[in-house]
């Protein structure tokens, strides 16, 4: 195993908090902010053996205030200057914790903690921030491969690896309304025309497109071992609950493992890794999987479909056995990609609206019917409103029309992508 280069990640460092164009991404956060942080800079690179505990908490500080700041504005309109400077805050934090690193002889318990540590607090900057500028998030995800890396080597020889564990004996629903299905992968062209159809698209169900991902064959992903390995330290959002409806859900950053172990190995609640984009965040596993080509057709808009994403938008979605996604509708063209596990799925046609009482305000896309135990003297309509349904099996991809109305409960441990365009 190759030693960890810890001085190449703290120059790195050294140089992002020198670069011009960084500090000016500050100035927003006003003078005291910015004198501060370059104080605080400055004072680590001085002596960067010894901060001192007042330097530690001022650069806590910063991060609290940057999340403060982050928490007033609906997150579309948080000013990017206090996104970078929960970034820089949080890396000049990593900074001192891989000094100490620098200074242990070799690689301990003690250091392995260490850089967990520095994963953790970068990591939970960069989901919450996003990390503005490219320097900035290119290197931010250097370090943070490098630490998975260096924590985590690949295992060598051959050793049987643990695979997520399937229901392989639960009974399937009976489906009374088959989704169409195609076998084989349809022409370019005629899943174009099907996509633009007026008045509306219909919903497909998709065979062998993704034989060829590594994701479902050779870095496949159903492996436990390899997906701790790439992301075991990693620190992933998540939402516990029975489903985003439910009074008692809430979202949580957790590590990788500690996710994997507690909420799929052995789950006592229910919790989903879901429509997070894990590529961007972690870009090795966006090796393990190709975007569909027919995410590049030209879509028309519609009735439905106002425009396309500047990019394809790529969402991962993992759990254990029993996730719910309640019955709501998107707005854009949707192929979900099955890679681990089966999903029980139903679409509505966004003609039905009325019959699935959608709430009011922020979630309008979302029905108030439980479809796991609709109540009939509240919402009447629903018994009438016509559906379509899957069974979603590893290596088959569902598209789902814009605005159709989608229902979605995993009946395995599952791990799907889904591409909106
Ligand atoms: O797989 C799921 O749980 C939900 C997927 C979904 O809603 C989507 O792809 O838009």
């Amino acid at each position: 195993m190759a030693p960890l280069n810890v001085n190449l990640l703290k120059n790195n460092l050294i140089a992002l908090f020198k670069e011009k164009c960084q500090k000016e991404e500050l100035e927003l956060c006003g003078e005291s902010v910015v004198s501060l942080f370059n104080c605080l800079v400055q004072k680590s690179l001085d002596d960067p053996t010894n901060p001192s505990i007042q330097q530690q908490q001022q650069v806590e500080a910063l991060i609290d205030l940057a999340n403060e700041r982050l928490l007033m504005y609906p997150y579309k309109d948080v000013p990017s200057c206090w996104r970078s400077l929960l970034m820089d805050a949080s890396l000049l934090q990593a900074f001192g914790l891989l000094t100490v690193m620098e200074q242990q002889e070799a690689k301990t318990t003690t250091t392995n903690e260490l850089g967990r540590q520095v994963i953790k607090i970068v990591d939970t900057a960069l989901v919450v921030s996003g990390c503005p500028g490219d320097k900035r998030r290119q290197l931010t995800l250097e370090l943070l491969n490098t630490l998975q890396s260096w924590l985590r080597p690949p295992s060598s020889g051959t050793n049987h690896h643990r695979l997520l564990t399937l229901d392989a004996t639960a009974p399937l629903p009976t489906l009374q309304h088959p989704i169409p299905t195609l076998h084989q992968p349809p022409d370019y062209l005629w899943f174009e025309a099907h996509i633009n159809q007026v008045p509306m698209a219909t919903p497909l169900r998709l065979c062998g497109l993704m034989d060829h991902w590594p994701a479902c064959s050779s870095r496949p992903w159903n492996d436990l071992d390899y997906l701790l390995q790439m992301t075991g330290d990693r620190i992933v959002p998540i939402e516990i609950g029975p489903n985003y409806t439910d009074p008692s859900w809430q979202q949580k950053m957790v590590r990788m493992e500690d996710f994997i172990h507690n909420y799929i190995l052995s789950p006592s609640t229910t919790a989903y890794l879901a429509q997070h984009n894990l590529f961007d965040h972690i870009p090795l596993l966006a090796n393990d999987i190709s975007i569909p080509e027919y995410c590049y057709v030209d879509p028309k808009p519609s009735q439905w479909y106002s425009s396309a994403p500047p990019d394809v938008i790529q969402h991962a979605w993992f759990g254990p056995k029993g996730t719910v996604s309640p019955l709501h509708q998107d707005p854009y063209h949707n192929l979900l990609a099955q890679v681990v596990g089966k999903k029980y799925i139903r679409l509505y046609a966004p003609t039905l609206s009325q019959a699935l009482y959608p709430f009011d305000g922020m979630m309008s896309n979302t029905s108030q019917v439980d479809l796991d135990s609709p109540d009939l003297d509240a919402y009447p309509l629903f018994a009438q409103a016509e559906y379509m349904e899957c069974i979603l099996e590893p290596g088959e991809m569902l598209y789902i029309p814009p605005k159709w109305w989608h229902y979605v409960r995993s009946l395995d441990t599952s791990f799907s992508v889904s591409f909106w365009f």
